[in-house]
């Protein structure tokens, strides 16, 4: 036997100062799986969550509502411990950033890395006032036109009309969202985390590309190439130190020896998973914490810490933070598992659809939470893509493998065990051997491929089925002298149904609790799943495990989430007001990150069939390149001017400037969409698009536009 091993697992913190929603939920449902499925398999796993409690929008929206920032996050944090209960998320500890343990552990760490690793600097920066509120405003709460595309009304950091990233300071004609004044240039010293030193730097190279002691990557593929990206060649430095400071009125912890300077949010926040292990450790008396947390005890020990985050924190997670935590002389983290954003029927979550959805409606429609553990993990196959909740195809999915396939073995058959047989089984068919190879349900958990998991369990079901559907219990039990042979069918269903629900308990612990008892058996364990029940077991009466799923609960959620008042396409940025980035080339970084995330997310929009006259509305083109150009300032575009035809060429931009010589292109003949609306970008009007394909998943890097056969001349049709 193996020595089990010994985990402590952590989800991101959510901010205090918004509702948990279905978008939250993807995350934390895959890493209850993964914890439940840990500890059936008998490792010791120690799950662990809590509120990120601190900033500037906590501040504000306690003050807005006429709390105290303690008041408030001592209100979301019972609502959002209630909600994450709702949904079987059952973190052995749900604690807080504004904690004694954490301020404890974000000052040890802090002058771990003033004092002995010399990792602190301090310098002064210009930054805009609100003359009004007397505050330093973060990025997101600068407003202005969009010094690019002129658009109004744009945040400090970026521009939701063009996409364009700036620096706050350049916006045109700026505000302040808290007041209205006009911000002041105003200069004070800041606190810096120097990730730019070289040991940083070469920590990190190593750190982001390295793997797990089983040999797993630490970083999914995705996200260690995104960090080359970020970490650059060895010998070039892309990073820059991180400020960790903010001046007062901050709702925080004060920085030691430095009155009026708190810790900036983001310092603090994930050193709150230590908190919460350590108020967890106060509580239970058993767990050595210094054996997970600090680098030689936990080398010692074997133990691993195991972050699950959404992509749009991973720069966090995989910089600063293990950074952190090695020169200050803490563990860094074993991996990182990494999940992509929620899209509600392939578009972003809308209030106007209805579809940013909160955990809170969802139970309070009356929806089963076990519906959407069962949906999120057929959808989970541990990458970084994003997750598209289809309404219908949960509905059927659910309907058809859950119930049709799955609890109906049992409601089909324990009727008969108990009027007919007292309640007792008899003994199993052998034509119906429980021999299932689960290896591969196995490893595809291991992986966090749960997608594959139940795709595999189903497979299962569907023998079982087979089973049930060819001896027809119904039948025998109307048939003289079929008595053995109607228990022992039944006995074999019942068996079946303990089987499959050992391997669906992670995804569906509650059904399995009920399961269990029904089945008066032990908690599963991974190790005795398939076995099958003793002759003469005496199991408890069944009662209905699970319902269907009705269209209309489904309407009545959107109904009861849609927000008449919201803009069409609407808020879904989520609650990361001060998530800003250290410096304008992170920041930049972040912002591409964001565009790859919402590329992909386009990817999955597709419906399953459109008519052929949603087809013609596209005008696709022959096009000859007439001429292509680099453009100053662009990293992926080139521009192109393209020969329709038409009296002038027009004028598009294409991204493609990674995969193409603009030289090479000149006088080819490509294809190109002609009634795309005129697009104003940063670099001047694009006119229409030119098709290229590539490969989503990144496995055949690389762009390839498209040529049509010999003969075809500029301006024909494509259709
Ligand atoms: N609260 C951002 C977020 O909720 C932030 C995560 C902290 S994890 C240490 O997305
Ligand atoms: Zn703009």
């Amino acid at each position: 036997m193996t020595t089990p091993r010994k985990i402590l697992v952590t989800n991101a913190l959510p901010y205090a100062n918004g509702d948990i929603h279905l978008g939250h939920l993807v995350g934390y449902i895959q890493a209850d799986i993964w914890v439940r499925y840990q500890r059936m398999r008998g490792n010791t796993v120690h799950y662990v969550c809590a509120d990120d409690t601190h900033g500037t929008p906590v501040m504000l929206r306690a003050e807005k509502e006429g709390l105290t920032p303690e008041q408030l996050i001592n209100r979301v944090h019972g609502e959002h411990l209630r909600d994450f209960t709702d949904f079987g998320v059952a973190f052995d500890n749900y604690h807080s950033t504004h904690s004694d343990e954490n301020r404890w552990y974000a000052e040890d760490v802090y002058t771990r890395l003033r004092d002995s690793a010399k990792l602190i600097d301090t310098r002064s920066i210009e930054q805009f006032y609100d003359p009004v509120k007397e505050m330093f405003l973060p990025d997101r709460f600068i407003k202005g036109e969009c010094p690019k595309c002129g658009a109004a009304d744009q945040y400090g950091d970026n521009c939701e009309s063009c996409g364009a990233a700036y620096a706050p300071t350049e916006l045109k004609n700026p505000f302040s969202a808290v007041s209205g004044a006009k911000p002041v240039l105003k200069t004070s010293e800041h606190y810096f985390f120097r990730l730019s030193d070289p040991r940083a730097v070469e920590f990190l190279r190593e750190w982001t590309q390295g793997s797990t002691p089983d040999g797993s990557r630490r970083l999914q593929q995705e996200a260690a190439n995104k960090m080359k990206e970020w970490l650059g060649d060895s010998g070039e430095n892309k990073l820059s130190d991180w400020d960790i400071s903010r001046d007062a009125p901050y709702f925080g912890f004060e920085i030691p020896d430095a009155p009026g300077k708190y810790f900036y949010v983001w310092l603090d926040a994930p050193i709150g998973y230590f908190a919460s292990f350590k108020n967890l450790a106060g509580k239970r008396g058993d767990i050595d914490v210094a054996a997970f947390t600090e680098a030689g005890p936990a080398a010692a020990a074997g133990t691993e810490l195991i972050h699950f985050i959404g992509k749009d924190i991973l720069y966090f997670h995989a910089l600063f933070w293990p950074a952190m935590l090695h020169f200050a002389g803490y563990r860094s983290p074993t991996q990182l598992c990494v999940n992509g954003f929620l899209t509600v029927d392939g578009a972003k979550m809308s209030k106007s659809r209805g579809t940013f959805i909160t955990a809170r409606s969802y139970t309070e429609q009356k929806l089963n939470p076990e519906w959407l553990r069962y949906y999120f993990a057929g959808k989970s196959n541990a990458t970084m893509e994003d997750v598209d909740l289809n309404l219908d195809d949960m509905i059927a999915k659910v309907n058809s493998d859950l119930v049709g396939k799955f609890v109906n073995i049992a409601s089909r058959c324990a009727g008969f065990i108990a009027k007919r047989f007292d309640g007792k089984l008899g003994t199993h068919d052998a034509a119906l051997a429980l021999d299932w190879n689960v290896d591969e349900v196995t490893t595809a958990y291991e992986a966090r491929d749960f997608s594959r998991a139940l795709r595999k369990i189903m497979e299962f079901a569907d023998r079982a089925n087979g089973y049930v559907n060819d001896n027809k219990p119904w039948e025998l039990a109307k048939q003289e002298g079929q008595e053995a042979r109607l228990h022992e069918v039944c006995t074999t269903a019942i068996n079946i149904f303990k089987a499959l629900t050992g391997l669906l308990k992670p995804v569906l612990p509650k059904l399995a609790e009920q399961a269990e008892g029904f089945l008066n058996i032990a908690p599963f364990a991974w190790d005795n799943l398939l076995a099958p029940l003793p002759a003469g077991h005496a199991i408890g009466t069944y009662s209905h495990l699970m319902t269907r799923i009705e269209r209309k609960q489904v309407d009545a959620l959107l109904d009861a989430n849609r927000d008449s008042l919201a803009p069409a396409a609407t808020d879904t940025k989520p609650a990361k007001a001060e998530a800003k980035a250290a410096s304008s080339e992170q920041r930049h970084a972040q912002h591409q990150a964001h565009a790859a995330a919402t590329e992909t997310a386009e990817a999955s929009e597709f419906e399953p069939f459109i008519s052929i006259d949603d087809f013609g509305k596209v005008d696709l083109r022959i096009a000859r390149i007439v001429s292509a150009e680099h453009v100053e300032g662009a990293a992926k575009l080139l521009r192109l001017q393209l020969d329709i035809g038409e009296e002038k060429p027009r004028q598009v931009f294409a991204g493609i400037k990674s995969a193409y010589d603009p030289a090479t292109l000149v006088g080819r003949m490509t294809v190109m969409v002609a009634n795309l609306a005129p697009r104003k970008m940063k670099f001047g009007m694009s006119e229409g698009m030119v098709l290229a394909a590539s490969d989503a998943s990144g496995e055949t890097p690389g762009l390839f536009i498209l040529s049509p056969d010999l003969g075809a001349t500029p301006g024909m049709r494509v259709k």
